[in-house]
């Protein structure tokens, strides 16, 4: 049995992280003989290196990319083997748009606009004794302002940021509105990176800014579903989502 450890739900979604929600359809892609259960964990400073999600099989394995990998070998190329060179580029050029880009948009968008950051802290901190929460929520909130400025794109305007989110956000909505998935013809692993994204940041609530920008485009909604149905796994909480 492996143990998937991913963040308790917060902002509206059941799994407000984008690289847990992955590797839980990636578990569920690989069904069958691959039993898995879900343990939340609401503080990443537990995980192996300090980032949500990991995996216990036996190993400890942290990060959603190697838990990919990991899960690939051990089920003979579930996820990958069957794919074509082209089809690995493409996927693994829009997995990175995906998470080393836009993400940081998403979570800039999250924590450093004054009135979500209450979200934020009312979502993540909560559980922690309000004295504690309070600081604990400032400093992480300033070491998230610290991690965006170092990535680059937190030298940028609001003005400058809402145009690189708006073409990340063309670049996923033109592909797949004429391709169904990241691949072209065929669901993979790489659907499980991109759409998790996009819906994460399509349905939290309150919507962000960058939610605006996203609900500009209906194709990336009609993406995020297809792939969220496909699969039977959400990133929203279903009991309480309005569509
Ligand atoms: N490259 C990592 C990224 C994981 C990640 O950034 N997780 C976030 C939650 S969505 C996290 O745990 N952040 C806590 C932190 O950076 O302190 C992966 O693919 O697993």
């Amino acid at each position: 049995m492996i143990t998937l450890y991913t963040l308790p739900a917060a902002f509206n979604l059941r799994n407000p992280s984008p690289f847990c929600l992955k590797v839980e359809m990636a578990l569920t892609y690989l069904d069958l003989d691959l039993e898995f259960d879900v343990v939340t964990e609401a503080n990443p400073g537990k995980a192996p290196k300090g980032k949500m999600p990991w995996i216990v099989d036996g190993d400890i394995i942290p990060d959603s990319e190697l838990i990919l990998d990991y899960l690939d070998k051990k089920t003979n190329g579930g996820l990958f083997s069957h794919l074509t060179e082209q089809e690995k580029a493409v996927g693994t050029a829009f997995t990175r748009l995906a998470e080393d880009h836009l993400y940081w948009i998403m979570v800039a968008a999250r924590w450093l606009d004054d009135d979500w950051f209450k979200v934020v802290k009312k979502d993540f901190f909560s559980f922690m004794p309000a004295p504690i929460g309070f600081l604990v929520s400032r400093l992480a909130r300033k070491q998230v302002r610290k991690t965006y400025q170092l990535h680059g794109l937190g030298r940028h305007t609001m003005q400058e940021q809402a145009e690189f989110a708006r073409k990340d956000l063309q670049a996923i909505a033109a592909h797949t509105s004429t391709h169904p998935y990241i691949t072209g013809e065929r669901l993979t692993a790489y659907d499980f990176a991109v759409a998790s994204i996009v819906a994460g940041l399509i349905d939290n609530k309150p919507a962000t800014w960058l939610s605006a920008i996203a609900e500009e485009t209906p194709a990336l909604r009609d993406y995020a579903e297809r792939i969220q149905s496909e699969m039977n796994v959400y990133c929203r909480d279903l009991t309480t989502a309005v569509a």
